[in-house]
């Protein structure tokens, strides 16, 4: 198999929940360390325009999101499943809850001045990233909390998550970990990586000590590997094969079509479409800072429309 390369930054929390899945299941990886504004070339080249960040590549396919990155991950390295049988519902339910509600509560109060930490110290690159993000909100279809609620929100959850961690169980669902316990983990991190809130979680020592548990999984960092690197191992690899279907009425592979996110950071990849069904969409694109590519979205929260 070929390495797998994260295109990713230290302060995106959406990345951290990836760097820690990989050390929890013993994973080694590439560490393609982006900037936290546009532009991305490299990466931009692979995905045909998403430009959310992390991106997983894999030689010449490339996978977008964390939901469907860490379904890709499960099949590899050690450990329990991420999908634990019996938990599955409970658990992605978790998962997609806090992907998207939480983490827009986690985004008002990780930018609350107490929260900041040492983020944006320097004024231009303030106002670099102000500017880079509200190109990225164009077409956003979300609603931001305010502070308040955004506060009611964390704390509600947290203190549910102290009395389901009250009988001592070490994850969140049991004795062993599922997808639900990496996206809380990248969450809290995120909200909590200022320095800001700590007696939040010193005010629940259950939740406080899983919080160390998962923190010492993202302590598994990658080897190095520059952007031109990542795009010869994609133009040394073929891409894998994939079986075509689509379910889509009037969209059949074949098509050429955009994939973009229904919510937020909506820019579309173009590419030929190879499969859409429930376990995930697959485009074909080629480039030629990359040569042919499959770059695979989730279904959950991806349109598929006519190019
Ligand atoms: N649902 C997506 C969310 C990804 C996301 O929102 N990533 C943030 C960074 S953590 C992002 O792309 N922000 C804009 C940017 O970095 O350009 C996933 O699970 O990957």
């Amino acid at each position: 198999m070929a390495e797998l390369i994260l295109h990713h930054y230290p302060e995106s929390p959406f990345s951290e929940k990836v760097r820690a899945i990989f050390g929890a299941k013993g994973l080694a990886w590439r560490s393609l360390q982006v900037s936290m504004v546009m532009p991305r070339p490299a990466t931009i080249a692979l995905t045909g325009g998403y430009r959310r960040i992390p991106v997983l590549q894999v030689g010449a396919d490339v996978y977008c999101d964390t939901a469907l990155i860490a379904e890709y991950l499960d099949g590899l390295g050690n450990g329990p499943s991420l999908y634990p049988a019996g938990h599955v519902l409970a658990a992605q339910t978790l998962a997609r809850w806090v992907d998207t509600e939480l983490f827009w509560a986690a985004v008002t109060l990780r930018f609350l001045p107490e929260n900041m930490g040492g983020f944006f110290t320097n004024p231009a690159t303030a106002q670099a990233f102000a500017e880079d993000r509200a190109n990225f909100a164009q077409g956003a279809q979300v609603r931001r909390p305010s502070v308040d609620e955004a506060r009611a929100r964390y704390a509600r959850f947290l203190s549910e998550m102290e009395t389901q961690l009250g009988d001592g169980r070490p994850y969140l669902f049991g004795a062993d970990w599922s997808i639900a316990d990496f996206s809380v983990y990248h969450m809290l991190w995120f909200i909590h990586a200022g320095g800001g809130m700590a007696e939040w979680l010193g005010a629940r020592p259950h939740a406080a000590a899983w919080m160390e548990r998962m923190r010492a999984f993202g302590q598994h960092p990658g080897q190095p590997v520059s952007a031109e690197d990542a795009l010869t191992a994609a133009r040394d690899a073929q891409p894998l094969a994939i079986e075509q279907t689509s379910d889509l009425p009037g969209i059949p592979p074949g098509t050429e079509v955009n994939v973009a996110p229904v919510d937020y950071g909506v820019m579309p990849s173009h590419g030929t479409l190879l499969r859409c069904d429930t376990d995930g969409i697959v485009i074909r694109r080629e480039h030629a800072l990359t040569g042919a590519v499959n770059v695979h979205f989730p279904r959950h929260g991806f349109s598929v429309t006519r190019y």
